[in-house]
């Protein structure tokens, strides 16, 4: 398989060649001086007015134990552009070399948390599920399950991701079980007869027949043991699925049938996700999700030896990024520790904060606590 192992990212292996003939140039020509650089992003994709920064866990296992200081906001927060999201304290060829890993964790990871948040803000209270693993190399399924978890997703769907976020993993059935069953009826029976107390019976209803139907047979079969139906309906069968959705509502009702819940998957994303909010219980989410547009965050030098220093386009010298508190909103200052007054006359702390000194790392929050700040952060926004 063609992957990089652990060991390659931490030997610094995977790394773009000229920051490696930099740091032998720097080396021979006696150039290496302890700078300060900063990880912000100048455009956002699309629309978005916001982003979620995810990765940091890993950037500063890359950086630990080495003569570093490093800031950053906390995993899991709300950042816009133009804002410092981290910055790397000391000599550069201590760090050169990570740029490419750096950027990579943080420019796909919070890619993926943005595009789950939006989702999350989407769907309201129904059930968010990350089901895009098969969509991206399985090498890097872990962290992007991670990333759609911190972002708001209610569960994974691969076995691994949900054992390293201490949850169980979420999923249905697949087509290929009522394939080989024959029929959607025996498939929900035989899962059933065959499934553990705790696994939810939700059956998948769009592999043969008209969903409401082949609906009505299976709740025939399992009764109140069907947890629910997901439709997963092929583009061209789709038609409208909302409508289908409510004759399929309207059908398990008359029956007293109302606790089956009702899950859409496929080809979802914002805007074929937004009309069906009202009518479905939850969504399976895969392509959009795990394969989100990355947020193209750079690293800048911004001081060389103490003196702010930086390429055109860039605002030179250390920072501060403070928030309010109350109204969320933010402004950008040369680095002070003096908290400040918003002009809605709360006040404002610097939500950088020191996750390295000198190599060692803080204690850092588990994923329950970096999840529900990112689900805190989330309703300070609108999309
Ligand atoms: C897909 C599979 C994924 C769903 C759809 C989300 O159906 O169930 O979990 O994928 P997407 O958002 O990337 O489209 P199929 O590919 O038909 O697979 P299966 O039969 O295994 O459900």
């Amino acid at each position: 398989m063609f992957v990089s192992t652990k060991e390659d990212i931490l030997n610094g292996k995977v790394t773009d060649v000229y920051f490696d003939r930099t740091v032998y140039t720097l080396k021979v020509k006696n150039l290496d001086k302890r700078v300060k650089a900063e990880v912000s992003v100048k455009k956002l994709p699309k629309n978005y007015k916001w982003g979620v920064f995810v990765g940091l866990e890993e950037v500063l296992e890359l950086l630990e134990n080495k003569d570093l200081n490093v800031r950053a906001i906390k995993e899991g927060s709300i950042f816009r552009e133009n804002e410092p999201v981290l910055e790397i304290e000391g000599l550069y060829s201590e760090f050169a070399k990570f740029e490419t890993a750096i950027l990579g964790f943080l420019c796909q990871e919070s890619g993926v948390a943005t595009k789950a948040a939006r989702l999350r803000k989407l769907v309201k209270n129904k059930q968010l599920l990350s089901f895009g693993a098969r969509r991206m190399h399985p090498a890097i399924a872990t962290a992007i399950e991670r990333a759609a978890y911190i972002g708001g997703c209610d569960g994974v769907s691969t076995v691994q991701a949900a054992n390293v976020l201490n949850i169980q993993p979420s999923g249905t059935i697949p087509h290929s079980l009522v394939l080989l069953a024959g029929d959607t009826k025996e498939a929900a029976k035989y899962f059933d007869e065959t499934m553990d107390g705790n696994v939810p019976r939700i059956i998948l209803i769009d592999t043969f027949g008209d969903e409401k139907f082949e609906t009505l047979r299976v709740y025939e079969a399992l009764g109140k043991k069907l947890a629910g139906v997901r439709l997963d309906t092929p583009s061209s069968r789709r038609g409208n699925l909302k409508a289908i959705i409510e004759e399929i509502r309207w059908e398990l009702a008359l029956r007293g049938a109302d606790n089956v819940k009702i899950f859409a998957s496929g080809g979802l994303d914002e805007e074929t996700i937004e009309p069906l909010v009202d009518v479905v219980d939850g969504f399976g989410v895969g392509t959009s999700i795990s394969s989100a547009t990355t947020i193209d965050f750079s690293m800048d030098i911004v001081e060389i030896d103490g003196k702010p220093i930086a390429k055109k386009g860039k605002n030179s010298g250390s920072k501060s990024l403070f928030r309010c508190k109350k109204c969320f909103s933010d402004i950008v200052l040369p680095y002070t520790s003096k908290p400040q007054e918003c002009s809605c006359g709360s006040t404002m702390e610097d939500i950088l904060e020191y996750f390295v000194q000198k190599g060692k790392i803080v204690e850092l929050p588990d994923i329950k606590n970096i999840r529900e700040h990112a689900l805190t952060s989330l309703r300070f926004v609108d999309l």
